[in-house]
């Protein structure tokens, strides 16, 4: 579509207007009309946001919300609705537009008139943990379209466990050509071409504009055969006119394939002079092209009103799904009350705390019987054997590093195209596609995902994984193969700066185990956290188990402990964390052979410990002349705990290909580098 589109063509499809609405008398033209309305008059109130995209989705979305969305406004969490995800979240008011239309309570008139503005529940970009109704927080393109896949798989995982008496939803996605061109994408939509994901329907808004103008300057892609070729239906339609979207939708209902559907659309719709424009993209249309719009658009009610007779349809649009709804509660009242109970709680998020609790054990047990020499990749995967089984709710995955992030547990069954009973998900090589596809299942609800990676490729994970902070979901990231330790793939493989990267992201938990008995604390925290995803930071190599007692506390939760107490007054304070904790006890040792009495902080969780009271701080920190960190990373982060003027013992570039102890040998990440800087300092060497 060429930015020169005429612009009388925006009334043009005057005859489709006729089609009534599935839910009252009121033509169709008048119930997407009250979307464009609303879109423009906010964004124009806001004087700030994107109306294009709003208008030329308006028929759409009027199809997909009076016809075949499952949903319920006065429950927005029902387990079994639709989900409905605005990909392209720049065109947020369409999705406001129809959370106030259709009746849930919370969206009234005031919250739209109030569009971006601060405590309004109208943000920019959709907030799910915001805005009752909102599925998932979008805005980063490409990412709710691998959101969408994430809640697909959890809907078919789901309704094998429970029946599809209880579960048994689709996913709607609308997504724009910047979600179809971000690289992304291609990861979620060859993985739900892959597993078939039949439910999920994508509407592809398919404007042919972008910010920069007409998407020919940088995309020539044709999505339909792009789609076709990933194992999808996909077809194109007509974008206004109802009877075709009508049609299409129907037709996706019984696909046996993941589904595309095309819509041509004008973005701007309506607008007289910026409809198929990229100048009706992202900003206010201004008070003369609104006036223009209403009248090729025949819409006469003042700003912000909506016409009883089109509201009254909208509302009824809105209880569509009552008596679908109650008949879904019906069946929940009529399961085995074990089952319903374990479906209550699943959905609810609640974790099965004696049953963790006796997993956890199980394995400090085993641990403090006898001592393990292993990698905490080795001591997280012993930690699953005991917790996969305690807690159905987990999902694992990796990004084809299944052998090397050690997230498969012996028992685990495969989630295939055929069979969705499995619990592991092979993701390929997609770890972006791989963490947003995780959010989808934290979002939709049941299931804890957990997954694999190196730690260097986080990188790739990173945008959902500040997603899932910033919507406060649990979602477990396994990221093994954590520093130089790593060895001979050499330094495109070992993360150097990621730690700090990560410990930048708020919300987010970065754990970073010592050992095989601080791993399964560091599990434990993960679980237990609801409201935040987790890295957990796992090595390649051995390290020795420092901690044989059974603590019946997680010793861990408060994110650092003394590990190995002075012998006398402390003179050194080493803080550190995962595999560099023992080099520090040997640190101590050696200093403690020169008469300096030195102390042992681990520090599994920087996050943890910092939101530790003054007095634990205190404590903790201690009153020693000097402060050390070791950590085989950048230092970055590290002077919150050991002081601008702490010294410290890690890394300062990138690393290299060798065995690893000659890595640290050479990195001067060792015993006697530890105790010579501290020696250095007190002016003993
Ligand atoms: C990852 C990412 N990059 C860039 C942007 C900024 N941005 C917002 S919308 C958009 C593209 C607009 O084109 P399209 O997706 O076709 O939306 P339309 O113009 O049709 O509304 C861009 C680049 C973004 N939101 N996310």
């Amino acid at each position: 579509m060429s930015a020169k589109a005429s612009p009388t063509a925006a009334v043009a499809p005057a005859e489709r207007r006729e089609q009534p609405a599935a839910s009252a008398n009121i033509a169709h033209a008048s119930m997407a009309n009250a979307i464009r309305a609303l879109a423009m008059d906010a964004v124009e109130q806001a004087k700030s946001g994107h109306p294009g995209m709003p208008m030329g989705m308006a028929d759409v979305a009027t199809i997909l919300f009076t016809r075949f969305l499952k949903f319920d406004p006065t429950d927005p969490a029902w387990p079994d609705r639709d989900r409905f995800v605005l990909s392209a979240g720049h065109g947020s008011m369409l999705i406001y537009a129809l959370l106030y239309l259709t009746g849930y309570e919370a969206m009234t008139i005031e919250q739209i008139k109030r569009f971006r503005q601060l405590d309004s529940i109208t943000a920019g970009h959709p907030e799910s943990s915001h805005t009752p109704g909102v599925e998932t927080t979008t805005g980063p393109l490409g990412q709710g379209l691998a959101n969408a896949v994430g809640m697909a798989i959890a809907e078919k995982h789901l309704a094998t466990v429970f029946g599809d008496g209880i579960v048994n939803h689709k996913t709607y996605v609308v997504a724009s050509d910047g979600d179809l061109m971000e690289g992304i994408s291609q990861e979620a939509i060859a993985l739900a071409g892959h597993l078939r994901l039949n439910k999920l329907v994508v509407l592809f808004d398919d404007n042919g504009i972008s910010i920069d103008g007409v998407l020919a300057l940088a995309d020539s892609v044709d999505q339909i055969k792009r789609f076709e070729a990933a194992g999808w239906n996909a077809s194109r339609i007509d974008g206004h006119d109802p009877a075709a979207i009508n049609s299409a939708l129907e037709k996706a209902q019984t696909s046996s394939k993941p589904v595309l559907i095309a819509c041509k659309t004008k973005i701007g719709f309506g607008a007289p002079s910026k409809q198929g424009s990229e100048k009706s993209h992202g900003s206010p249309l201004g008070a003369e092209e609104i006036a223009g719009a209403r009248k090729a658009l025949g819409w006469t009610a003042a700003p912000f009103e909506v016409p009883a007779d089109i509201l009254k349809a909208w509302r009824a649009a809105g209880v569509r799904s009552k008596n679908v709804h109650a008949e879904w509660q019906k069946r929940v009242a009529g399961l085995d009350g074990s089952k319903r109970a374990e479906f209550e709680r699943r959905m609810a998020g609640a974790l099965p705390t004696q049953a963790l609790a006796d997993a956890v054990r199980t394995v400090k047990e085993k641990l403090a019987a006898q001592a393990k020499e292993i990698a905490t990749r080795a001591a997280s995967e012993l930690a699953l054997e005991s917790l996969v089984p305690a807690l159905p709710e987990m999902i694992g995955g990796s990004a084809d590093l299944t052998g090397s992030n050690n997230t498969r547990t012996k028992d685990m069954k495969v989630i295939s195209s055929g069979n969705f009973s499995g619990r592991f998900i092979h993701y390929g090589v997609r770890e972006h596609g791989m963490a947003a596809a995780m959010n989808g299942m934290a979002l939709h609800g049941g299931i804890i995902p957990y997954s694999g990676t190196f730690l260097v490729f986080s990188d790739y994970c990173r945008p959902a994984i500040r997603l899932a902070a910033l919507m406060e979901k649990r979602v477990i990231h396994v990221m093994t193969h954590d520093s130089i330790g790593l060895g001979e793939d050499g330094p495109t493989h070992q993360p150097i700066e990621h730690l700090a990267a990560l410990r930048a992201i708020p919300n987010l938990l970065v754990f970073r185990p010592c050992d095989a008995m601080e791993t399964v604390e560091c599990w434990q925290l993960a679980l237990e956290t609801k409201n935040r995803p987790s890295v957990l930071a796992l090595t390649r190599q051995n390290l020795p188990q420092l901690r044989n007692r059974l603590d019946v506390d997680n010793i861990c939760a408060r994110g650092a402990y003394e590990i190995a107490g002075p012998d006398g007054r402390a003179e050194v304070s080493i803080f550190a964390t995962g595999s560099e904790v023992a080099v520090a006890v040997g640190g101590a040792k050696l200093l403690a052979e020169r008469g300096v009495a030195a102390r042992v902080i681990s520090v599994p969780c920087f996050e943890l410990f910092l939101e530790q009271n003054e007095e634990y701080h205190r404590a903790i920190i201690g009153t020693a002349k000097i402060k050390l960190g070791v950590e085989a990373a950048v230092r970055q982060g590290w002077d919150a705990i050991i002081g601008s003027d702490g010294l410290f013992v890690g890394m300062t570039s990138f690393g290299a290909s060798a065995p690893y102890r000659e890595l640290y040998k050479k990195f001067g990440i060792t015993a006697e580098a530890v105790a010579h800087a501290a020696l250095t300092k007190l002016g003993k060497m």
